[in-house]
């Protein structure tokens, strides 16, 4: 995986054939994510402070020219942020999630040791509402103890209102998880 461009805006974008983008809110773990997928350490560029990431960051998935992209997004949510930036960055993702006709699948990214937010919440609502496809992954799994993990990740999935299989639990930093995500991932890009 190579890093190809960054973007203001959705029709600066280079054209792709299909293509996943990571969404959730700031410090969820997006780029560090993409990164344990990548199994480069800062491809894409983390912060411990929220709000690392600014531009849609596209990402070239195999071969040089396959045209299959995985794009890394600003988060939600990030309060330290001014009201106008968080609002250029919101209309942003949204016009970029509303009008990217390659787009075919979102990674919605939950913190595991926090579980979803409100916001998150708002996030699943919205996508189902435009139609667009996505997935759960849960992220931090580290950062949950383990005898917490079993109730932690009922309570996880009540709260979206899923099936526990409908949810991947993966830990950038300790790696788990992550080989299945990105065979996931692999196949949402063959279609
Ligand atoms: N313990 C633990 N920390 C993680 C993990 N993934 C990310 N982090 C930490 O969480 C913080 C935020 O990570 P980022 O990858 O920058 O988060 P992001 O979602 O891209 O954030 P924005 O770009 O601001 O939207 C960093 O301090 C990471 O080191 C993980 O699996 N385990
Ligand atoms: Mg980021």
């Amino acid at each position: 995986m190579e890093f190809l461009q960054s973007a203001a805006t959705a029709d600066q974008l280079p054209a792709s054939k299909v293509e996943i983008a990571l969404v959730g809110r700031s410090n969820v773990g997006k780029s560090s994510l993409l990164n344990a997928i990548a199994n480069r350490r800062q491809l894409a560029r983390t912060s411990k402070s929220p709000g690392a990431t600014r531009l849609l960051n596209v990402f070239e998935v195999g071969a040089p020219g396959s045209g299959r992209f995985l794009v890394d997004l600003p988060g939600y949510g990030f309060a330290k942020v001014s009201k106008n930036e968080q609002r250029r960055w919101q209309a942003m993702i949204e016009e970029y999630l509303t009008t990217r006709e390659t787009l075919s699948c979102v990674l919605v990214l939950i913190d595991g040791e926090v579980g979803p937010t409100p916001l998150d919440l708002g996030t699943l609502d919205w996508l189902e509402s435009i139609g667009l496809p996505y997935r759960l992954v849960a992220t931090k799994s580290d950062k949950v103890r383990p005898s917490k993990s079993r109730t932690r990740r009922a309570e996880l999935v009540h709260k979206l209102g899923v099936d526990k299989a409908d949810v991947r639990w993966v830990s950038a930093a300790k790696g788990t998880g992550i080989a299945e995500l990105r065979g996931d991932i692999l196949t949402l890009l063959e279609d």
